[in-house]
């Protein structure tokens, strides 16, 4: 299966964003946490044009903390910072908001010493379905942006104002440009990032499957009473085909689904780390 993950609406999305960045003072880049390393474009340092960046590990309640820790110190720099949350609990924006202001201490001195107190442009971006639409309806508090558990949701941009003196832009998701970089595609996939429909759903969940395995052991076969291929989690869970044997694409389906919903446990997914 060869994922073609990079489809043209992508591509406007992305030269719209582009255009977009040059207005922002901050880039907040969501991650999806059980895969935070795929989800960030090698493009980025051209794309947000040295802007400082705040990264925000979201879906952090499916992920496995403990290996989090790492990967957020890893993404500290001097421009840059990091968080991880769930952006489905309240309570985001205290904590962003002051990040933002810290990374942007350097507009703030030069306007302050002006005695203007200035508004600051925060864009967010991602990968899709990462939760953009979600952390910034937390941030407003008041579910402005339309959210979806599938990938294209957020058609065009959208500002808000979050708190005083402080705007955020909510943007529809932009993928991975590397289009030769399967193992990424793949993982995307995993975490829902990638339309299930353009994908061989067995093919794809065979593939967890085996990354579970690899991971963390144990964990399928403890979900499935033992079983540990397709074909043993659709005799396990009773997924029969009508004409006889066992519906492997259900037991797929099935098992992408257990996994995004955090049922085989909260999980980090990538395998380089
Ligand atoms: N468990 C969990 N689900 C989340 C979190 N953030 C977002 N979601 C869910 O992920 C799906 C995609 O969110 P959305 O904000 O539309 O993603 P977008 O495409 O990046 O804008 C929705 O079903 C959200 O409810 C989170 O922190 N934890
Ligand atoms: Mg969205």
């Amino acid at each position: 299966m060869k994922i073609n993950w990079f489809p043209g609406h992508m591509k406007k999305a992305l030269d719209e964003l582009k255009r977009e960045l040059d207005k922002a003072d901050v880039v907040i880049y969501v991650l999806d946490a059980r895969a935070p390393m795929s989800c960030i474009n090698p493009e980025l340092d051209k794309l947000t044009n040295s802007k400082p960046v705040l990264f925000v590990l979201n879906k952090a309640d499916l992920s496995d903390v403990d290996k989090l820790e790492q990967i957020v110190e890893s993404l500290k720099s001097k421009d840059s910072d990091c968080i991880y949350l769930n952006a489905t609990e309240s309570g985001a924006m205290g904590v962003i908001n002051s990040r933002i202001k810290a990374l942007c201490k350097s507009k703030i001195k030069r306007f302050e010493e002006k005695g203007i107190k200035p508004v600051l442009r925060a864009i967010v971006v991602g990968v899709p379905n990462c939760g953009k639409s979600t952390l910034v309806n937390n941030l407003c508090k008041k579910g402005k942006a339309v959210t979806g558990d599938k990938p294209g949701v957020t058609k065009g941009k959208q500002w808000f104002t979050i708190g005083q003196n402080v705007e955020v832009c909510d943007t529809p998701g932009t993928l991975y440009p590397d289009i030769e970089n399967q193992e990424v595609a793949k993982t995307l996939a995993f975490i829902g990032s990638i339309k299930d429909e353009i994908l061989d759903v067995v093919e794809l969940a065979n593939e967890l499957l085996v990354r579970l395995n690899k991971l963390y052991p144990g964990v399928v076969k403890e979900k499935y009473k033992g079983a540990t291929t397709l074909e043993e989690i659709a005799r396990v869970r009773a997924f029969l085909l009508p004409g006889g044997g066992f519906d492997e694409e259900r037991a797929a389906k099935s098992l992408l689904t257990d996994f995004r919903t955090g049922k085989l446990g909260s999980l980090l997914i990538e395998d380089k780390i």
